[in-house]
């Protein structure tokens, strides 16, 4: 499909669902509202083993890290060690011979497992809740990450191992599923989907993402959800707060129906407000899951407070 082919994506979604304005005119957290003192109480009833697994990829993986197009991974510089004690070294010098390490990182807020601010995508010059894209210039002075990180998301989610599910390691790149899918994979697995739930979507991206080494960005298109009104629709009666994947941006990357780049991005973050997290390491969760049949569990996230961000690098709590 050649580029003057492929749809505006705001034609795409015309008659799509919106949440703009339910919250009032000054929301920026969206579908996080549907997230109260009631949920994360049904929540905390779930807890049953107190097995806690983090679900953030690690900084450093020597492998190195997936990101999209012309971002970088998140690196970490050494700046202070005991070498910088050694003869002739330039170690700061405190009374009682005090030495420390001290080092940084360099990061994409979108460069490894993290939280995006609702204003992070837009078509037709307005961001989440009708904000004009222009107050995202010199950083996002509306729907940034920081009231996300400011609330936390607390909630009851729910793991769909849509790979265990279609009987693979790993989805293929490209591979796309439905509402319906994962509809018929949580039947399989034998749990409730109910209304405000915290979806986690597995696909073994990463085993993928490493297999096909650089070949991945050659063909760059990832496995995942693929936009249709029905899938929207259901986001926005299912009241889902919150998208949580193994994947660089959640959803199928072209959508194999027009070529348009991520328009589910567009269709639930910025129309109905639901929160996106990418990149999430679902393996030991997914293997725990698998081992005791329990699919649902106690969610907890606090990306960190970035002023202005437009995301955030997290490490969520799934606890049993
Ligand atoms: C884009 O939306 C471009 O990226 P992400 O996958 O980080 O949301």
């Amino acid at each position: 499909m050649t580029e003057t082919t492929v749809p505006a994506v705001g034609e795409v979604l015309k008659d799509a669902p919106s949440n703009w304005g339910k919250w009032g005119p000054d929301d920026e957290v969206g579908a996080l509202n549907y997230l109260g003192p009631e949920q994360v109480l049904a929540a905390a009833q779930l807890i049953r083993s107190g097995k806690v697994f983090t679900l953030q990829r690690l900084i450093g993986d020597p492998k190195g890290d997936p990101v999209w197009p012309g971002r970088t991974p998140a690196e970490r510089t050494q700046i202070l060690d005991e070498g910088d004690w050694d003869e002739g070294g330039s170690g700061p010098a405190f009374p009682g011979g005090l030495h420390y390490a001290d080092d940084k990182i360099n990061a994409f807020l979108q460069g490894s497992t993290q939280y995006d601010g609702l204003g992070h995508v837009w078509y037709d010059g307005k961001i989440w809740n009708g904000y004009d894209a222009r107050t995202t210039i010199g950083g996002l002075d509306k729907a940034s990450v920081e009231p996300i990180a400011q609330r936390g998301v607390v909630g009851r989610a729910v793991l769909l191992d849509m790979a265990r599910f279609r009987g693979k390691p790993t989805l293929e790149a490209a591979e796309t599923f439905t509402h319906e899918d994962l509809l018929a994979c949580a039947q399989a697995q034998g749990v409730e989907l109910r209304k405000r739930d915290i979806l986690v979507i597995r696909t073994n991206f990463l085993q993928l993402f490493f297999e096909l080494g650089d070949k991945f960005y050659e063909g760059f298109c990832e496995p995942g959800l693929v936009y249709s009104p029905e899938l929207v629709q259901w986001f926005a009666d299912m009241e889902i707060p919150n998208l949580v994947t193994d994947t660089i941006a959640n959803e199928v990357t072209y959508d194999p129906n027009n070529g348009v780049a991520l328009p589910l991005h567009c269709a639930l973050m910025r129309n109905l407000g639901v929160t996106l997290t990418e990149i999430a390491d679902l393996e030991k969760l997914a293997d725990d899951c698998a081992d005791d049949g329990r699919y649902e569990f106690f969610y907890a996230a606090a990306p960190l407070k970035v002023a202005q961000g437009s995301g955030s690098p997290v490490n969520p709590l799934a606890i049993k």
